[in-house]
Formats: structure tokens, C-alpha cells, sequence
């Protein structure tokens, strides 16, 4: 590929969700990246989600990591490839040497590709010989995993995309998959569209945006989802909705499943009480499951990311097993991935009680197969730590040198402040990532510059298997190098032979021959890369998106399942609730997730000005009553406690919780705000055969976070933000906004916005009024006509519109009316301000769509799109303008 004379157009993946939508990048002349959806890949058919369509807007230089570095007495310093490779090669090679191989560990992640993984797994499981290699996908999909493993046999999804557009029924378990699968939800929408019979359930204890295309919504007490599908499971049985010859001749264990079921869970009553939901509509969801024959049950975190996440996963299987839904197009259960590559790490055995390509661990003929075919001389025995007990040994120092790979542990972790002082303690902190500044990165001795998306090559696969290439579309940056080549460098100096590969290619072929090693006859394993072993550079590289096995878009279409016996297994679900229940002290459940356009922890979505104004800042969504009761208000900050720790965020409503639970997003992280990381306040609990951490159950409380004042500041040049008792730094375009709280009492309101500005020059072109009785005080800073810095600081949170100031900093001179505007705090002309974006995609804001609808009288979504485009691009937008035009047009008729 000639990188070197754009423009050219690259097919690639889109490297966050588990989705895999087709990307089409084109690098312009002009250094910036143009992003469309690639019309031919099956995931998205040219779609894209904002994020997808945000993707160039985050792939410049600036904050990334491009060179190794070792921490020395002075801090990081830049040092060669060979040197910080020797160290960590000397490293590991000492610690194994002293402590044995069980000391050292690689904590990786799902937006690994395929090729690192499968290095990292043959690395530590085949050289190392310990299986102290986890990753983030222990926090994300190992119930899944579990799940799947007890009831088919292996880690097997049954379906693919196709059945959401031909069922007659989908139900989505703590899934919010406008926001976060935002194309398969873009697909169920027009499924629904050509056919209005298709039902829609979603059970989520909020009201998500999802819901707003739901015909049943069942607002679930959190951690009961057992207790209802066991409910499900009796009436079906009640109801002889069972298909008696697919139990018979295909499953095993639907008498025990049943019993158990029957205990607590056979009167629907019962089942609605302790689920806390209508039993009209619990009968009702029982009725339509039970009548409709091509139904999809797909789910989320909301079902994996439990102490009971297995026995969640199997309560809804059972469902599909016992009316033989299951295989056939149109039906099945359904777990969403989370990762671009969640599916490729599972593939190649990368968490720590897996071994490669679907083998077991403690299955003696498995290891057996995979050290011949490694030729390696070890072979892990045993199952390595899970994500937190990996972390529990590096604190009491039994793991001695950690090397982390793609994800940010110091966000992401619950419990996260454990993590802290893990890695505070541990001798050997090695971190590869692509960002300079990470809240992990701050705890490194050694930190490797990896490839990031559009710079490195190799293969992904989604949700239904389909395996996708991610092609480099511009050259290394800097001497970043891809993450499996760092690996391979530091085994091959710790004496390992098998490491000697020169692209990814070589890589995936052993990975494929692996698959299909040994595996035939009774014992054959489901995953299988047949008829992609021996790809050469050129077929590998034009390696068009293909599910696995080849040619085959369903599992168990035959009813044979991955067990010995060839029968899947009903799983015995007895339910229980979550692990921590609240208490006086502690009466609130705090729910963490996700929102429409950040990614994680954000150091990529977090560049992006675009997708930085949805939300800009970190929330504790609370019922307004409860509000009331802590003594909260929304638009006001509230510090939220658990007993691991504690965060700031601010307080709003709307965002469909009951009485009793929090909402908090996962994203904020220590760059992009004083406080707002909720990972510390997350109870490190796990389900006990998953080791899955309940991220979305953690008694909490609200209280006040007095403040003396509030104000932001927008701003070309960064703050000094010393003082500030609270602050959100949100990426504005060319430009960055701070959302500011102080606890301070300012005397001297210029000196001290100038000390925060750091603008020194006294004649400085400033302008500033300031109505000392009202306590408020505006200042804008010029250099050369230009608004370079404005700051608004008040009492109250009352503060102005950043919407229409953040459009001044477009402009090149500022004309005088605005100055004046932006003294008074409002805009002159009217409509000026167009508000809080709701589409991304067309950067259009709230006031501008309800001032639209109200003049132009507009009463549907298409006629909102027809007018300002709004929606009419990825779409995740749509259920808000649903919301905005119920809203504005309940206003008109007030
Ligand atoms: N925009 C965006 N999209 C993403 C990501 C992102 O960071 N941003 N990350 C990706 C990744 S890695 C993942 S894993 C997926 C996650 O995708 P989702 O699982 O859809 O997202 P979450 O917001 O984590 O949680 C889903 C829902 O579970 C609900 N829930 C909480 N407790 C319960 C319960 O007890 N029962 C039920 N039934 N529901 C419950 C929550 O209220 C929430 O709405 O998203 C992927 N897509
Ligand atoms: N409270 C709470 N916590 C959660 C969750 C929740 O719902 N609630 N969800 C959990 C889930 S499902 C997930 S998946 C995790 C995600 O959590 P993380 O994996 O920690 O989140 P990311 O921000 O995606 O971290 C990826 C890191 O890798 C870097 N990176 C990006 N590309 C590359 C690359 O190619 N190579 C290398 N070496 N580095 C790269 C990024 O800069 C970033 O630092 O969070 C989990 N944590
Ligand atoms: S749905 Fe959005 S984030 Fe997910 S793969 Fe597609 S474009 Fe990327
Ligand atoms: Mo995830």
C-alpha cells in the first residue's frame, strides 16, 4: 500500500464498538482524515453512529504518546526502543528467575487486535507458563463467556445481525443500544418501520433512550433479571410452550432448571413484586415471548455486569432452549459485545481461564495440543488471576511486574483507588497505550508508544463473528510501534523462540492453523478458521468481513451443541440478590454506564469538539423526588459516596431513573476533570463464575458539594487550575471550556480571573463587568480582535449560554455587538444561541430544533430532519428530537 500520496481510500473497521461497522478513511492532502461508512460491509451498509462518523476528528497527534520512555529521578525520560525494551525483557526475566512465573502478568484488552492478542496469550501461557494474562474483557463480556460455555459447550453466539431484522420480537436486557450499539439499533428501527408488528421490549430500570422505540418497557429493580426470566421459564413450561422434541433429543437438565425456577419464581405475582414491575406487564412480556416464535433476547452490561452476571446470561437461554428458539434465523439469544475486538480476544484464549482458540485450560488433551502445535516449552496448568484478584496480588505483592496493555485500569477498575495503590507498590509497571497522559500512564516505569486505529493492521471480530480487517490508512507517528511487535521483541530477548514474525499476517495464519490443529472427529471444536489458513500478504490484506466458520451465518442450526454429548445444558438458576444491598448510611444503588458519544475512559472521544457538547460533563442522574429528600438540586454539583470513595458530578434529571437508584457515566477521567472518576466509588464484587465485577450495583449516597461560586471560562491557552475546588475541561474547537466550582471567597475578582487565565500583560486588550452585589463578574480577554478568553463567574449556576459563546471563538474579529453581548452574558440577536447539541452529526442544538418545531408547527422526526438534518445521518439523535417534539408540542398547547 503506497501511503504517501493521498488522496486514496482505505477500508478499515471503526475501532469502538463491538458492532464493527465498515470505514471507509480518506487521508486529504491537508493532513485530515475523511470518514464515511463502507457501503459494502454487512455490519452498517455504509452507516455510521456519530462516533464512527467522528473518527477523524480524533486521530491527530496532539496527546499521544510517540516515543518510549523510563521513569528516572527526573521523572519520564525519552529513551530508545532497544533500551525499554532490554528492560522490561530484564525485568520479567528477573522476576520470573527470583519469584517464579506466577509474579509476573499482562493485563490486555478488547481493542487489542487479534494478532496482539494471540502474541500476548502465546507469550504468557505458552513461554511464561503462567495464565496471568487477563484483560478489560473480564469487566465486559466473561459472563457472557461463562454463560455460553455452560450452556453450549464452548463460548459460541449463536446468531448474527439478519435475525434482528427478522424477528418478530426483540428483547433487550440492560441493553441501551441507541447509544451504545447505535447502528444495530438504527437497523431494528427500520425493521420496525417496514414492519410495525415487530415488538420491541427492553428491561432496564431506566428509561434510556432505547425505550423510546420500546412497545414494553419493564423497569426492573436492579439485579433481578433471574427472577424474572425463571419466571419466564415456568410459564412457558406452564404453557406447554415447550418444544418437546428439540429437549429431548437436544439439551439436557430442564427438569433441574425448572425446579429451581419453580421455587421462588413460579407465580407471576410474586416474580412482578420482587421485580418491582407492573404484573400486567409482566404477563403481558410472558404472553407475547410465548406466542411469537422468532424471537431475539439480546443483552448487555446490564445482565453481564453482576454479581448473578452467569446465572443472568443462562436464566435467558434456558428461555431459548426450552421452545427450541435457538439456530434458526429470525431467533436466539444474543450477546451484544462491547469491544471491536471482544470476540477476537476470546478467539485466541485471552483471559486467564482460557486457553487458545476455544481449548480448556484444565482440559489435559487441549494442552496437550496447543504446546505441540506452539512447540512452546511450557504450557500454562492452571487459571491465572481475574482481573481483580490480579490486582489484589499485585497489592500484597505476589505479582511483581505488570504489563498493561490498550486499556486504563486507573478509570476503568472498580475499587479503582485499590488499583492505585497496587500499582504504587508493584516494582514493574509497564504500560503500552497510545496517549501520553493517562490516569494509568501516572503509575508507569515504562511506557511503550503502541499504533493506534489507522495506524496499525490487522483483524477484528464483531459481534456475530465476523472477523474485519483494520487497515493502516497513515504512517507510524513518531517511532509508535504495533503492539504485537513489542511483544514479540521482549519475548524474543527473554531467550523465546516462536516469536520471529515479521506482519500481522504471519500471525493470523498461525492463529488459523491453531484452529483447525487437531480438530476433528467427536471431539471437534466449533471455532474454526477453515479456509483461511495460508492467506498470503495480498489475501490477507484484501481479506474481505467473513463470520466464522466460513459460510455459516448460525450455530446449532443442526440442534448440535459444543458439549461432549453434543446437547446443550439448561443451567439451574437459583436467584439471589446483588451482593451489597443499601443501607441507612448507603440508601441509593449507584448504576454506572454509558453515554451517546463518549468512548471509556475518553482519551480519543475526548478529543473530538464534536462529540464533546452532548454531554459535557460527568452527571448523578436522581429521581427529582429523592433529589429533594439529600437536599440536591439539578444543575447544582453533588458529591457521591460509596464506602470505596467519592466523586463530584453534577446533578440533573430526565434521564429515566426510579426512586431508590443513581445513574453516573464511566468516562470522566483525571485529565478531563478534578473528580469525576467513578471507578473508585464501584464495589469490587464478582460473580463467582465469571469473576465479572457488579459495576451497576453499589449502595451510595447524594449530598451537597457546597460551593461559594460557579463559572467557566473558554479559553485558546490552558488554565491554572490550582485552586479551583472543582473543575470539567470539555474540547471545545480550538478551544477548550472549563466548567468551574470554588469553594474560595474571590476578593479581587479581576486579579484572580487573570491568575486563573494566566494572562500577565497588563495591556492586555480586557474587558470585564462586574455587579459585586449580585456577585457576578464576566471577562472577555482579545488578542488582536479575536476572543481568546472569556470567563463568567456567579453565585448561582445560572451562568449563560456556552453554546453561543463557544460559536464567538469561530469568528476572526469579534464584531462589536457581540462584545457588548458577551458583557451583558446573552447574545444581541435573537436565535444566536442555539443551545445544548442534540445531533452531533449536524452540530444542531436544542433551542434551534423547538424554535423549528414551534414556527414551522413540525410533528414528526422526518419533518425535523427535513428542515435542519437533524437525525437524518446516524441517528442516535432520533429518540431526543422524539422527546424534544412531545415536549415543545405539550408547550403549545398549554
Ligand atoms: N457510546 C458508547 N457506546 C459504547 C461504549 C461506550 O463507551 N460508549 N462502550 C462499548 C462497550 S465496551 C460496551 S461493554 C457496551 C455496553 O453497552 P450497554 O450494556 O448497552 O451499556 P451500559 O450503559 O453499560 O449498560 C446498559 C444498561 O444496563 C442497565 N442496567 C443496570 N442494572 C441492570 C439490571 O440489573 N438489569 C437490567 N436488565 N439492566 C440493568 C443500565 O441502566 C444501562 O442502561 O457499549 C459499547 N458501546
Ligand atoms: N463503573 C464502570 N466501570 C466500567 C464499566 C461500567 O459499565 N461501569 N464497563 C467496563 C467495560 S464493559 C469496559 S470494556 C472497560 C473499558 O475500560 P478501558 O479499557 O480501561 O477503557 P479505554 O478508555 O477504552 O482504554 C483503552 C486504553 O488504551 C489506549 N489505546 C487505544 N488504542 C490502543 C492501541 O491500539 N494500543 C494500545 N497499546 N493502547 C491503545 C487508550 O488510549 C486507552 O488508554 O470499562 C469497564 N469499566
Ligand atoms: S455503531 Fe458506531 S461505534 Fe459502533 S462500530 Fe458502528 S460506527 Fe463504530
Ligand atoms: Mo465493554
Amino acid at each position: 500500500m503506497n501511503l504517501s500520496s493521498p488522496p486514496f481510500s482505505v477500508r478499515t473497521t471503526c475501532p469502538y464498538c463491538g458492532v464493527g461497522c465498515g470505514v471507509s478513511a480518506t487521508p486529504l492532502p491537508d493532513g485530515a482524515i475523511q470518514i464515511a461508512g463502507d457501503n459494502n460491509h454487512p455490519a452498517n451498509f455504509g452507516k455510521l453512529c456519530v462516533k464512527g462518523s467522528a473518527l477523524g476528528e480524533t486521530v491527530s497527534l496532539d496527546g499521544r504518546l510517540l516515543y518510549p520512555q523510563v521513569r528516572g529521578p527526573e521523572g519520564l525520560q525519552q529513551v530508545s526502543w532497544d533500551t525499554a525494551l532490554d528492560k522490561v525483557a530484564d525485568g520479567w526475566s528477573r522476576t520470573i528467575a527470583e519469584h517464579g512465573p506466577d509474579a509476573v502478568a499482562l493485563y490486555v484488552s478488547g481493542q487489542l487486535l487479534t494478532e496482539d492478542y494471540y502474541i500476548a496469550n502465546k507469550l504468557m501461557k505458552g513461554y511464561v507458563g503462567s495464565a496471568n494474562i487477563d484483560t478489560n474483557s473480564r469487566l465486559c463480556m466473561s459472563s457472557a463467556v461463562a454463560g455460553h460455555k455452560r450452556a453450549f459447550g464452548e463460548d459460541l453466539v449463536p446468531g448474527c445481525y439478519e435475525d434482528l431484522d427478522q424477528a418478530d420480537m426483540v428483547v433487550l436486557v440492560g441493553s441501551n443500544t441507541a447509544w451504545c450499539h447505535p447502528i444495530l439499533f438504527q437497523r431494528m428501527a427500520k425493521a420496525k418501520e417496514a414492519r410495525p408488528d415487530l415488538k420491541l421490549v427492553v428491561i432496564d430500570p431506566r428509561r434510556t433512550a432505547t425505550c423510546e422505540l420500546a412497545d414494553l418497557h419493564l423497569p426492573v429493580k436492579p439485579g433481578t433479571d433471574v427472577w424474572l426470566f425463571n419466571g419466564l421459564l415456568c410459564y412457558l413450561a406452564l404453557h406447554g410452550v415447550v418444544d418437546e422434541t428439540f429437549v429431548a433429543q437436544h439439551t439436557n437438565g430442564l427438569f433441574d432448571a425448572l425446579t429451581a425456577a419453580r421455587v421462588d419464581c413460579a407465580d407471576p405475582a410474586a416474580v412482578a413484586k420482587i421485580c418491582r414491575i407492573d404484573e400486567r406487564d409482566l404477563l403481558a412480556f410472558y404472553r407475547s415471548f410465548a406466542a411469537t416464535t422468532k424471537v431475539v433476547t439480546a443483552f448487555s452490561q446490564g445482565v453481564n455486569q453482576s454479581s448473578a452476571g452467569t446465572d443472568k446470561v443462562n436464566s435467558i437461554i434456558n428461555c431459548h432452549l426450552v421452545c427450541g428458539r435457538i439456530g434458526q434465523p429470525g431467533m436466539g439469544p444474543f450477546s451484544l459485545t462491547g469491544q471491536p475486538n471482544a470476540m477476537g480476544g476470546r478467539e485466541v484464549g485471552g483471559l486467564a481461564n482460557m486457553l487458545a482458540a476455544h481449548m480448556d485450560l484444565d482440559n489435559p488433551a487441549h494442552r496437550e495440543t496447543v504446546q505441540t502445535f506452539w512447540d512452546s516449552p511450557n504450557i500454562a496448568s492452571k487459571p491465572g488471576l481475574k482481573a481483580v484478584d490480579l490486582f489484589r496480588a499485585i497489592e500484597d505483592g505476589k505479582v511483581k511486574a505488570v504489563w498493561i496493555i490498550a486499556t486504563n485500569p486507573m478509570v476503568s477498575m472498580p475499587d479503582a483507588s485499590q488499583v492505585q495503590r497496587a500499582l504504587q507498590k508493584c516494582p514493574l509497571v509497564v504500560v503500552s497505550d497510545i496517549s501520553q497522559s493517562t490516569d494509568t500512564n501516572a503509575f508507569a516505569h515504562i511506557l511503550l508508544p503502541a499504533l493506534g486505529w489507522g495506524e496499525k493492521d490487522g483483524t477484528v471480530t464483531n459481534s456475530e463473528r465476523r472477523i474485519s480487517r483494520q487497515r493502516a490508512f497513515v504512517p507510524a507517528p513518531g517511532q509508535a510501534r504495533a503492539d504485537w511487535k513489542a511483544l514479540c521483541q521482549v519475548a524474543q530477548r527473554m531467550g523465546y523462540d516462536g516469536f520471529d514474525f515479521d506482519s500481522p499476517q504471519q500471525i493470523f495464519d498461525e492463529h488459523a492453523r491453531l484452529s483447525t490443529y487437531r480438530n476433528e472427529g467427536v471431539a471437534a471444536r466449533f471455532f474454526t478458521l477453515t479456509g483461511l489458513e495460508g492467506l498470503n500478504a495480498q489475501q490477507y490484506d484484501q481479506l474481505d468481513p467473513v463470520q466464522w466458520p466460513l459460510g455459516q451465518a448460525r450455530l446449532f442450526e443442526d440442534g448440535r451443541f459444543a458439549h461432549a454429548d453434543g446437547r446443550a445444558r439448561f443451567i439451574a438458576t437459583v436467584p439471589r440478590a446483588p451482593v451489597n444491598a443499601v443501607s441507612e448510611d448507603y440508601p441509593l444503588v449507584l448504576n454506572t454506564g454509558r453515554v451517546r458519544d463518549q468512548w471509556h475512559t475518553m482519551t480519543r472521544t475526548g478529543k473530538s469538539a464534536r462529540l464533546a457538547d452532548h454531554v459535557p460533563e460527568s452527571f448523578v442522574d436522581i429521581h427529582p423526588q429523592d433529589a429533594l429528600l439529600y437536599g440536591v438540586r439539578a444543575g447544582d454539583l453533588a458529591r457521591v459516596a460509596t464506602p470505596w470513595g467519592a466523586m463530584v458530578a453534577r446533578v440533573q434529571h430526565g434521564g429515566g431513573i426510579a426512586r431508590g437508584a443513581i445513574f453516573v457515566p464511566i468516562h470522566w477521567n483525571g485529565q478531563t476533570a478534578s473528580d469525576a472518576r467513578v471507578g473508585p466509588l464501584v464495589n469490587p464484587v464478582v460473580d463467582p463464575v465469571s469473576g465479572e465485577p457488579e459495576f451497576k450495583h453499589t449502595p451510595a449516597r447524594v449530598e451537597q458539594f457546597r460551593v461559594n461560586w460557579h463559572g467557566f471560562a473558554l479559553s485558546r491557552r490552558e488554565l491554572d487550575l490550582e485552586r479551583v475546588a472543582h473543575w470539567t475541561r470539555i474540547q471545545g474547537k480550538d478551544f477548550a471550556r472549563y466548567e468551574l466550582a470554588g469553594r474560595n471567597t474571590i476578593k479581587d475578582h479581576t486579579a484572580w480571573a487573570r491568575r486563573l487565565l494566566q494572562v500577565d500583560d497588563e495591556q492586555a486588550d480586557w474587558l470585564e463587568y462586574e455587579d459585586s452585589s449580585a456577585g457576578l463578574y464576566r471577562a472577555v480577554h482579545l488578542v488582536d480582535e479575536r476572543i481568546d478568553q472569556c470567563i463568567f463567574l456567579s453565585l448561582r449556576p445560572d451562568l449563560p449560554s456556552r453554546a453561543w459563546l463557544a460559536s464567538l471563538f469561530a469568528l476572526e474579529a469579534l464584531p462589536p455587538a457581540d462584545r457588548v453581548g458577551l458583557l451583558l452574558g446573552q447574545p444581541i440577536e435573537k436565535g444566536a444561541d442555539t443551545g445544548p447539541t442534540v445531533c452531533s452529526c449536524f452540530g444542531v442544538g436544542r433551542n434551534t430544533i423547538c424554535e423549528t418545531i414551534r414556527s414551522q408547527k413540525l410533528v414528526s422526526v422526518a419533518q425535523v430532519t427535513a428542515c435542519l438534518k437533524a437525525g437524518g445521518n446516524c441517528g442516535s439523535c432520533v429518540p431526543e428530537i422524539k422527546k424534544l417534539l412531545v415536549e415543545t408540542r405539550a408547550e403549545l398547547l398549554t
